[in-house]
């Protein structure tokens, strides 16, 4: 717990078992507030919800077994999203294990830090109880350093009340070295010649705090910068060079294809954002990545330029000189999103009600967290983020039921609003920690869009022609729901005027509350049944 205090970390997400109730005590003294939750699940996503809004270490705190299975959908969200979240699982004793046999210990896995394996960075088991608070840096290290990511930490339960000597200090390293000069000098020499430029940036970019650095390169090379779902918030909504939504709209797909030199700033061009890979690889390609081969994954780049997006840009701004036309490019710019909200408004009126009434309402610094729902797609690619950090989605792993309880982590981190944006489906994963929000009194805004089912397969089901099944689904009184858990809750039909003056309100008030909207929204061309490049 001293460990994580001295990184920064003051709250913690956690569900007690008879292994790691000692935890619970060494909490009392370490300045990190551990709150307690519903279900491992939510602790996961919960540590994730934090650290996405603060950049900090997230924290889950879990028990030996199922409690520690019970998180893996929301670790492998982190790993999927680059999120730095931390597991502390305790296993069983480790006087009681005997290696290659289950015996029947309470809680017992064959190989519990195996089960993380593919949705960490690392997963460690502490050897001693010596071990423990070296292990916990070693893990937070490897949970933060770039590419950030999810680490494992199993402890066998006895080694907690066994005591530690030394408290170690806590290993936090910057472990870049200088960007290679000639390959930097190759960058500078493809940009300066390159007549339609395009910035292509990604988390990496946003983790690296590098909206400044490419807010000026892209001015200065009057290059349109398009925003992955991870990058989102990257450049203020205003600012001259943001191409207005990702790349799924057709005419923000055109900057691309017209590009003959793109630059990556911290992405690896997953298949989501790239339509699984339809985009053309441009004629040139340079990356700026922490990991050379995650750079060059998907499109090989003809040039690669190891080390933090912030310094790297920063060079890239130094060595090259202004050129004109950002008039001009701005004014394509706004043109393009004049186009794509009017399509929006012709086809999904709702969509484009809800997000008014959304940016309308939202206070300053609010963040946006949504679930994999339609209503959540509709954010995920036309919300206009206001700052970095400031909107969520688990795209990433696409993984439904993220929403609300990473709700409760950004909420917990204390930097005010946090408005959700869930579908009746995601919310019903985590529903019990309402419970949560009551007990801690989190301002979070719950938007629950119930559309009565799995919308989004609604669609795919309409569009196969195949009869719903599975997908048109009992619901909940959402509203008693939550007012039985002492929630303020109420419930409108629509995007309309009921929805703005309940939204206004909510958003406003001290207090956790559930704003239940009955509509069904089309889902948005950033889905994949309706990417507009076809194989
Ligand atoms: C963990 C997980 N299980 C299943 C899915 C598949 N899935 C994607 S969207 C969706 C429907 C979600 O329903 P709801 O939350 O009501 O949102 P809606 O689509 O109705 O807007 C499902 C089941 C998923 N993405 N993740
Ligand atoms: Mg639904």
């Amino acid at each position: 717990m001293d460990v994580l205090a001295e990184l920064g970390t003051d709250v913690a997400f956690g569900l007690p078992g008879v292994h790691n109730l000692p935890i619970w005590e060494a909490v009392a003294g370490s300045g990190i507030r551990l709150i307690g939750v519903r279900h491992e699940q939510t602790a996961g996503y919960a540590a994730d919800g934090y650290a996405r809004a603060t950049g900090r270490l997230g924290v889950a705190v879990v028990t030996t077994g199922p409690g520690a299975a019970n998180t893996l959908g929301a670790v492998g969200e982190a790993m999927a999203s680059a999120s730095p979240v931390l597991v502390l699982a305790t296993d069983i004793p480790s006087a009681l294990r005997r290696p290659g046999t289950v015996r029947g210990v309470l809680h017992e896995t064959s190989d519990q830090a195996a089960m993380f394996a593919p949705v960490t960075k690392a997963a460690i088991t502490v050897k001693s109880p010596a071990d423990l608070a070296p292990a916990v840096a070693r893990a937070a290290r490897i949970a933060r350093e770039p590419q950030s990511g999810p680490v494992y930490v199993g402890i066998p339960t006895d080694f907690l009340r066994a005591g530690t000597e030394r408290r170690p200090e806590s290993e936090v390293t910057e472990r870049f070295t200088a960007v290679d000069l000639d390959q930097l000098d190759y960058a500078l020499a493809l940009l300066a010649g390159a007549e339609r430029p395009v910035i292509w940036a990604g988390g990496g970019a946003v983790r690296a705090e590098a909206g400044p650095v490419v807010g000026e390169l892209a001015e200065k090379l009057t290059a349109p910068v398009i925003t992955t779902f991870a990058g989102r918030g990257l450049l203020p909504p205003g600012h001259p060079c943001l191409a207005p939504t990702p790349v799924h709209a057709p005419e923000v797909g055109a900057l691309w294809d017209e590009a003959d030199v793109v630059l990556g700033v911290g992405s690896d061009f997953d298949g989501l954002m790239t339509q699984n890979w339809r985009m053309p690889r441009p004629p040139k390609l340079i990356a700026v990545n922490v990991d050379a081969k995650d750079a060059a994954k998907n499109y090989q780049p003809d040039v690669t330029l190891v080390g933090d997006a912030r310094d790297v840009v920063a060079q890239l701004v130094g060595g090259l000189v202004a050129r004109p036309g950002l008039g001009e490019l701005t004014a394509r710019l706004r043109r393009i999103e004049d186009t794509v909200r009017r399509r929006m408004r012709a086809e999904e009126p709702q969509a484009a009600d809800f997000l008014g009434t959304l940016e309308e309402t939202l206070p300053e610094g609010a963040v946006v967290v949504a679930d994999m729902c339609v209503a959540g797609y509709w954010a995920g690619g036309y919300h206009r983020v206001s700052a970095p950090r400031r909107f969520a989605y688990p795209m990433g792993w696409g993984t439904l039921g993220f929403g609300f309880p990473a709700s409760l982590g950004a909420a917990a981190a204390g930097g005010g609003r946090v408005v959700c944006v869930s579908g009746d489906g995601g919310f019903l994963y985590g529903c019990g920690d309402l419970a949560t929000l009551a007990q801690e009194s989190l301002p979070v805004t719950v938007i629950i869009v119930d559309d009565g089912g799995y919308g989004m397969l609604r669609f795919d089901q309409d569009r196969a022609g195949v009869p719903h099944r599975g997908v048109d689904l009992h619901t909940p009184n959402f509203v008693g729901l939550a007012r039985s858990f002492g929630v303020h809750a109420d419930e409108v039909k629509g995007f309309g005027r009921a929805f703005r003056r309940l939204l206004g309100e909510f958003v406003r008030a001290e207090e956790p509350n559930v704003l239940v909207v009955r509509a069904a929204l089309k889902p948005p061309v950033n889905t994949s049944p309706r990417w507009y490049r076809t194989p």
